[in-house]
């Protein structure tokens, strides 16, 4: 029996949306202040998946310049019909103290081909997120997403509202309609018919720990919608024994033999602290409906299988192998690399001035939500070692560059290269926990004899060690253990955290002189 192992994306690919268009599958998942967005997946069989293209490639269509981190691109949903590709999302530019404002906005974009190019954005509306657009059987086109309440002693998940969308006129018409309020919070809707019945699919009980797929059912699009009597379809709340936690927030595809399989969201936690490393993941199950009329897991209960039965009509499709090491010698940045918040421009990243290598003009620092040279990859696995060979002459403490392990602008480690006023060329270890700054000085050593510094950093699940050598044979440790679970949606105080762990490569110059690094490869073994 041919099974799907869970997750089918691993590492950060949260609030996947899950469609079908004749033989072929995908899923789309959120990439919050990561460029490009929205990451778009293929696969012929539900078991391999390769990364196809992103939905919104460039700096028109989408500028993220300025969000929050965890703000951005949020919950894409994907349809399709007749011979048309239709991407929902969410941008949200806002997190305030106390979660008060959020400002969402929702767009829409089309295309004829899953690798576009997609139409300019539409407006849809902005009164929260998690927007999805469903095709009904009789033409028309209905908008639903969750409401957000600002106000003081109010819940801030106001409900689920649906209106209508027109798609002569590029927006909504008509009224809106408030038609689900639930105790727990819900979101993440997507709408289906199946027999004749409009069924409500939600995520329930919000994104973490708690969280589940729940259901309602109506015989009008509008409501009134009846809750499923199980509270919930699929979670993990009641079992921190599985290995898949966080489940929830799941969209529904049939196969063409009648075979169900819902996606959802699920993390995988390490070390004593229970923090996901590789953040919110994609996974899928197989359902069935029951003689009453309710979705119900194949496998009976509520938890989250990591085998699954696959489709057995479907044909075996595996992909070539993802290039876990880059050399740098094309002319493009491969997909597999994202940038924060805008595009990647031969103003800050070059693959063409010096051939077979990346080149980095240093901009702004760490902590900022502009412009910064740093280009990062998804951590996939929980044992890693990421190696890079950098040549770069700073001539200033104001310039550095270097291998950064990422979750956000407030928590992230980076050993970098940079001018010290007495010992000259140094490579040492700077870090911001949760926003704090610091610098790891006594780890610090001179490098001025060296022509290339190679750095390299091992992630094993719960720990982090950095590593140096002038030549990429010789290598010596530098600085002590460092705890990894921090680059987590489970650490950290103020703000929203829901990306995950990347590692990568920056370069700053804070004077504003542009001062550039080169990289020769970057590479990503898995161990
Ligand atoms: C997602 C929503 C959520 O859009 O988190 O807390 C958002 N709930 O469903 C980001 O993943």
């Amino acid at each position: 029996m041919k099974s799907i192992h869970n997750p089918v994306l691993p590492g950060f690919h949260p609030d996947p949306s899950f469609l079908r268009v004749g033989d072929d599958y995908y899923l789309a998942t959120s990439t919050f202040e990561w460029f490009p967005g929205v990451q778009i997946h293929h696969s012929r069989d539900l078991i391999h998946w390769r990364l196809i293209g992103h939905g919104l490639c460039d700096n028109v269509r989408l500028n993220l310049s300025g969000v929050p981190d965890s703000g951005g691109i949020w919950a894409p949903a994907l349809s399709w019909h007749d011979g048309q590709f239709f991407l929902i999302y969410t941008i949200v530019h806002t997190w305030s103290l106390g979660a008060t404002f959020k400002d969402t906005h929702n767009y829409l974009v089309t295309s004829k081909n899953i690798e576009g190019p997609w139409s300019s954005p539409v407006h849809l509306n902005s009164s929260g997120f998690d927007p999805s657009l469903f095709h009904d059987d009789d033409g028309r086109k209905w908008l639903v997403n969750m409401r957000w309440d600002f106000r003081k002693n109010k819940p801030r998940f106001a409900g689920i509202i649906v209106q209508e969308y027109d798609p002569q006129k590029n927006r909504l018409v008509g009224p809106i309609h408030t038609i689900l309020q639930k105790k727990e919070l819900i979101e993440g809707p997507h709408l289906y018919k199946h027999k004749g019945t409009y069924y409500l699919m939600l995520a329930q009980g919000g994104t973490e720990w708690g969280h589940g797929i729940a259901m309602a059912r109506s015989k009008s699009v509008t409501g009134p919608y009846e809750i499923d009597p199980q509270d919930l379809v699929l979670t993990s709340r009641d079992n921190p024994a599985l290995v898949l936690q966080k489940a929830g927030h799941g969209q529904l595809v049939e196969t063409p033999a009648g075979n169900w399989y819902v996606s959802h969201l699920c993390s995988r936690p390490v070390g004593s602290h229970r923090r996901c490393i590789l953040g919110r993941e994609t996974a899928l199950q197989k359902v069935q409906w029951s003689k009453d009329g309710w979705l119900r897991l194949a496998a009976g209960g509520i938890h989250p299988q990591v085998e699954v039965p696959a489709p057995e009509e479907l044909p075996w499709t595996p992909w070539p192998e993802e290039l876990r090491r880059d050399d740098f010698d094309g002319e493009i940045l491969s997909d597999h690399w994202s940038s924060l918040r805008v595009s990647v421009d031969e103003t800050w990243l070059t693959l063409r001035e010096r051939p077979g290598w990346l080149r980095l003009r240093g901009r702004e620092s760490p902590h900022s939500r502009h412009e910064q040279s740093l280009v990062a990859r998804r951590l996939q696995d929980f044992h890693v070692v990421a190696t890079t060979c950098m040549e770069f002459g700073p001539g200033h403490f104001t310039q550095m560059a270097g291998l950064i392990c990422w979750y956000d602008t407030r928590t992230h480690y980076y050993l970098r290269v940079t001018h010290d006023e007495v010992l000259g060329k140094v490579v040492g270890i700077v870090l911001s926990d949760d926003g704090g700054y610091d610098e790891l000085t006594k780890d610090q050593i001179a490098i001025n004899d060296w022509k290339h510094c190679y750095l390299r950093a091992e992630i094993d699940h719960e720990k982090l060690q950095f590593s140096v050598s002038p030549d990429g044979a010789s290598w010596q440790r530098m600085g002590p253990v460092l705890d990894a679970t921090k680059l987590s949606d489970d650490y950290g105080g103020e703000g929203l955290h829901f990306t995950g762990a990347f590692i990568g490569l920056c370069c700053q110059d804070l004077g504003g002189t542009k001062a550039s690094a080169d990289f020769d490869y970057f590479d990503m073994k898995q161990l």
